[in-house]
């Protein structure tokens, strides 16, 4: 069975406006001389509270959700967390309740920093956000858990949903989908990606993605092999070796990395892949962290300049900064080289910048 048909035998909310845009950099690939730059927005992927890439994979949790009959949401992140601005949206806009635990994973001294961008716009649809002292991590949070316990016995049915939607049997399917789509985009234009950068925290994204593509390896291999019509095309395109580079910007890369191989190996198993996901199918690169999760340095501050002065492409100073950082660094090094065709998968988080605009005084 191909990786679209199998996935579609588990049910979806669609929240999607349909496959994420496209599109050619062109002006920074010029700026920078090197490979050709195109990047994937998930940062405009849907109309609900601006979208991102949680909204992709809450297509999943939350159809689940509400085969379980269940009525409340709730999940935990940072203050300025992106996910949990987009569990509260995708929450009214499913006619959900909203839990939202927040704790205090940035030290950083904005007076606005809990008050505007993605925590304004969870208390806007309506979440009950409540402010929660407690450092990063990515696992599972116990103030969360606590919150779960605390909706059962006010009668309610929670859904429990772990930071960034990752420690959850359905937190890759997002991006395993992403991957599917992505390769008929490519058919579409004729272009074919052999280098993907990805910012990575909490991890389903990218082993989503590491997943979706061993999966669509080994459905090229099939067409092959039995000379289905088409086969040729989907062959070509599947069976071409692929990198996705993670650039972490959790700045604890060895949970990230640990965590990323977990999801991608069950993933891998819920949509059929036969062959086992190697500790090489993560490629991690902790080089852009920039030391601090939530805190830009030079590095990523520059990149957020250019990739704005030179495409317009708005990116945020606590992941996306970083993975274009990653990026343009190196293509300078010349560690993506000059004839490969590259993917930015944008990610979202643009809502955080206005709580970092003491940055940009
Ligand atoms: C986030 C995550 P993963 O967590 O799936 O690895 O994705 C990293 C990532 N880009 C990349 C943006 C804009 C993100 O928001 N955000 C978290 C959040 O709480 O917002 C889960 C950490």
């Amino acid at each position: 069975m191909s990786l679209a048909t199998t996935l579609q035998s588990f049910p979806r909310h669609p929240l999607l406006f349909g496959p994420s845009p496209v599109h050619p950099l062109e002006r920074l690939t010029r700026h920078l001389g090197g490979p050709a730059l195109w990047a994937k927005r998930e940062d405009c992927n849907s109309g609900v509270a601006y979208g991102g890439n949680k909204t992709r994979k809450l297509e999943y949790l939350v159809a689940d959700a509400l085969a379980q009959g269940c009525d409340t949401l709730v999940s935990v992140g940072g203050v300025q967390s992106n996910h949990t601005r987009q569990v509260a949206a995708v929450a009214a806009r499913a006619g959900l309740k909203c839990v939202l635990i927040q704790e205090s994973w940035v030290q950083w001294p904005d007076s606005v920093y809990d008050k505007v961008g993605n925590i304004l716009i969870s208390r806007l649809a309506g979440a009950d956000v409540r402010l929660v002292r407690a450092g990063f991590g990515i696992g599972v949070k116990e103030s969360w858990e606590r919150a779960v316990r605390e909706v059962e016995e006010a009668g309610g049915t929670p859904y429990a949903i772990p930071a960034g939607a990752s420690e959850h049997r359905l937190g890759g399917l997002g991006f395993a989908g992403w991957a599917a789509e992505l390769a008929e985009q490519e058919r579409r234009l004729g272009v074919y990606f052999d280098t993907i950068v990805v910012c990575s925290v909490t991890g389903s994204t990218q082993a989503g993605m590491v997943a979706g593509f061993a999966a669509l390896a080994e459905d090229a291999e099939a067409a092959e092999v039995a000379g289905a019509a088409g086969a040729e095309v989907g062959a070509a395109w599947g069976a071409r070796p692929r990198r996705v580079i993670g650039v972490d910007a959790s700045a604890e890369p060895a949970r990230t990395r640990e965590q990323t191989l977990r999801i991608a190996r069950g993933t891998a198993g819920l949509i059929g892949v036969r062959r086992k996901i190697e500790d090489a199918d993560v490629e991690l690169d902790e080089r852009y962290h920039a030391g601090t999760y939530g805190i830009p340095d030079e590095a990523t501050l520059d990149a957020m300049r250019l990739a704005a002065r030179t495409e317009g492409m708005v990116t945020d100073p606590v992941y996306e900064g970083k993975s274009m950082a990653g990026l343009i660094d190196l293509v300078r090094r010349g560690e993506i080289g000059a004839d490969s065709t590259v993917l930015y998968a944008h990610l979202g988080g643009q809502p955080a910048l206005n709580a970092y605009s003491a940055l940009f005084d």
